[in-house]
């Protein structure tokens, strides 16, 4: 009988010990963080949600690709901005995020981040591909905010419901995505104010703009602050212009610009003036209220980001550039977006990309440092206040 229960006990223990799992990887490395490059490529290896189906997600700040490049003048390509962005940024990891400049790390900070993917465009129908934009972007601006307690502590702008709202940092993308992300910004701040990085003043009137043939080929990514301002999305002469360059039809297109509410720094500034001159005036014109930093890639020299569809000589740096955003901390900022990215121009380094993905860096450590209560109000004015 003894020799029987000893025969199961034996019998059991090796059933057990058979089906324990054999994990090599886990027992010798256990969880080890993707290197900068492995893993699935997400911006900045943050984890990612598809927050347009998983309409609960909570966060406080998302990456939202918009692969969208169906009204361009020139060169196409920047639908696949969104994912040379990403792939700019597989050096950037949250373990490894803290800028000694700015003295944060963005990735590391109350505010939670998420990669939500990319909005599924159609390639075939740029007018339902704005709504799409429009409805997408304003489903994100809907999610509920993960730390509502940080954004207070960090003076963050509520929307006209009185409630808080996320971040969203688009990664476009050719600019006409601008105009439905406007748009749908309006509806939860009212009209805003643009710091507008790029070489191109993109006022242009559509009654104007070469190559009109349609009511829809009048809406491009030369035209959309233009509508955007009849649209009332703008704040009346409280935005600007910074590196514009590009060439003009003749001065009209510069009164269109100032009737569109934009003043106007030149590339040539940055030498004249310096980075603290540049600063200041943006800050001076902008003052308090909520403002959205679009950035073209284009504003950057073609030598520092050749991977863009209009590209103009006379550039700024990446170095430049990343100086004037570093002095736009503080600034009520209620919406980023990085345009105009396209790889296919680019070297085998990823030198656009690359500095592009800095950009949003930079983007992300602006709003983890939050604004500056009672910032100095005082405008400069306008071109045709002067
Ligand atoms: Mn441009």
């Amino acid at each position: 009988m003894f020799h029987i229960v000893l025969a199961c006990l034996f019998f059991a223990l090796y059933v057990i010990a058979s089906t324990e799992r054999v994990d090599p990887w886990g027992n010798e490395f256990g969880k080890v963080e993707d290197m900068s490059f492995s893993g699935i490529v997400t911006f900045a290896h943050l984890p990612h949600i598809k927050c347009l189906d998983d309409i609960d997600a909570p966060f406080d700040i998302a990456l939202l690709g918009i692969p969208f490049d169906a009204a361009v003048s020139y060169r196409p390509g920047a639908r696949f901005g969104p994912s040379a962005l990403r792939s700019g940024s597989r050096r950037q990891r949250p373990d490894r995020g803290y800028s000694s400049r700015l003295k944060i790390d963005p990735y590391n900070s109350a505010l939670s981040i998420l990669d939500c993917g990319d909005v599924p465009v159609t390639p075939f129908d740029p007018a339902i591909a704005v709504k799409q934009v429009n409805a997408a972007y304003r489903s994100m601006l809907q999610h509920p905010v993960a730390s509502e307690t940080t954004m207070t502590k960090l003076n963050m702008q509520r929307g006209l419901d009185n409630l808080y709202h996320p971040r969203i940092i688009a990664l476009g993308g050719d600019h006409t995505i601008v105009l439905p992300i406007l748009s749908a910004i309006h509806e939860v701040y009212g009209p805003v104010s643009v710091i507008h990085f790029d070489a191109h003043i993109d006022t242009w009137n559509p009654e104007r703009y070469n190559g009109r043939v349609s009511l829809q080929a009048g809406v491009n990514h030369g035209t959309f602050f233009w509508h955007a301002y009849e649209q009332g999305y703008i704040r009346p002469n409280a935005s600007i212009h910074a590196g514009i360059r590009t060439r003009f039809s003749g001065p009209e297109d510069l009164d269109d610009d100032v009737t569109a509410g934009f003043d106007l720094i030149h590339t040539f500034d940055l030498d004249d003036y310096g980075v603290d001159w540049i600063a200041q005036k943006i800050k001076a014109r902008i003052g308090n209220g909520p403002v959205v930093i679009s950035l073209d890639v284009d504003v950057m020299d073609p030598s520092t980001v050749p991977a863009t569809g209009t590209p103009e000589s006379g550039g700024w740096t990446s170095r430049e550039l990343r100086r004037v955003l570093h002095q736009l901390v503080g600034l009520n900022i209620v919406a980023f977006d990085i345009v105009e990215l396209s790889p296919a121009y680019d070297s085998n380094g990823e030198i656009s990309a690359i500095a592009a993905a800095d950009m949003v860096y930079d983007f992300l450590s602006i709003l983890a440092l939050g604004v500056t209560p009672n910032a100095d109000d005082a405008r400069t004015p306008a071109r045709d206040e002067l």
